[in-house]
């Protein structure tokens, strides 16, 4: 079996066979070396064939290089900023708390920006329809992990000023100068355990894997992807929401009489939710049918959801 995501941005393609996705024909792979970072998405096709994304159809977003953390032992989460009892959480630390399985969708908020961009250009990697996935996600409750640093569970400000949930990843990437990558969430979300923020480090049952933050990451549930940090390292509880360039000076949604001359970012909030939608994944976009009844299979999205993400059949007669 060969590659299974698409590798977005690449022009020169192959057949792809059809065996790998359970017979479901699926979009052409690149053949190339793969560029780094690594961002890839699978044929919409693999999208509607199972309600829970495989790992390895699931879409891959990255902003540096992926990092190996090699010595699970070695590593550990530091959670500190304006808290009571800062610590230090080792891997065993992490295991020894309440396991929670939580099925949520992933999207990247830049998911359809190539349709975006026949409306007005929008700058960013050019995906397609499936930059989403519905995992379930295995690993404790953030609101459980901040009860030992001495933050109760439905706290929306810690005794010193805290508001904010900033994480902290490994990898370090070019739009943050070589930083790490960063995001936050408000405290109230992270200490909310029907919020169900977990520190993940299990996907679909099994560990991990390296792109997708081996050994462990955030999952947001409902928030688009670009909160949940792979790869942590820092847990910091902070006054602010990060100013880190992806929450500050990226994914934030402007009104169409904005464009790159004129933008100020400081009007408007880092986009958290999403708004409604849904796509034909049995056709392409371009794909003619015969008259008569058709079949389709779309997957749909909406917050609301909260955490699970909906597919759909929807049948059509023309
Ligand atoms: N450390 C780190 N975390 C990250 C990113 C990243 O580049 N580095 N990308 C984010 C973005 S924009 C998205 S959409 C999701 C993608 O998660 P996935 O690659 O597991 O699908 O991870 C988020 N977490
Ligand atoms: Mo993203």
């Amino acid at each position: 079996m060969g590659a299974k995501l698409e590798h977005v941005n690449v022009q020169s393609h192959q057949a792809y066979p059809a065996e790998a996705s359970g017979g479901i024909p699926l979009s052409p792979v690149p053949q190339q070396p793969l560029a780094e970072p690594f961002n890839a998405e699978p044929p919409r096709a693999a999208l509607v064939a199972s309600y829970v994304t495989p790992s390895d159809f699931f879409y891959n977003r990255n902003h540096g290089p992926i990092p190996i953390v090699e010595d699970i032992n070695r590593y550990s989460v530091t959670v500190s900023g304006l808290v009571e009892r800062p610590k230090q959480l080792f891997m065993k630390d992490i295991w020894m708390l309440p396991k929670y399985s939580v099925t949520a969708t992933l999207q990247c908020a830049g998911n359809r920006r190539t349709a975006m961009s026949k409306i007005k250009t929008v700058k960013g990697v050019g995906w397609d329809v499936s930059a989403i996935g519905n995992a379930i996600w295995g690993g404790a409750k953030l609101s459980d992990v901040l009860e030992l640093v001495g933050i109760p569970k439905l706290t929306s400000v810690t005794r010193f000023g805290g508001r904010h949930v900033e994480f902290i990843s490994v990898d370090k990437c070019k739009e943050e100068n070589g930083g790490p990558y960063k995001a936050s969430i408000p405290l109230s979300q992270a200490t909310n355990p029907e919020a169900d923020v977990l520190l993940a480090y299990e996907m679909n049952g099994e560990p991990l894997n390296r792109d997708h933050g081996y050994p462990l990451r955030v999952v947001v549930p409902s928030v688009i992807g670009a909160r949940s940090v792979k790869w942590l390292e820092d847990i910091n509880i902070i006054a602010e929401e990060c100013q880190g360039l992806f929450m500050q000076k990226d994914y934030k949604m402007f009104p169409p009489s904005v464009n790159w001359d004129n933008i100020d970012w400081s009007t408007r909030r880092p986009q958290m939710d999403f708004p409604v939608q849904c796509v034909i994944c049995s056709l392409e976009d371009v794909s003619t049918v015969k008259p008569g009844k058709v079949s389709l299979f779309n997957h749909a999205y909406n917050e609301l959801f909260m955490h699970e993400c909906l597919w759909g059949a929807l049948f059509l007669c023309f």
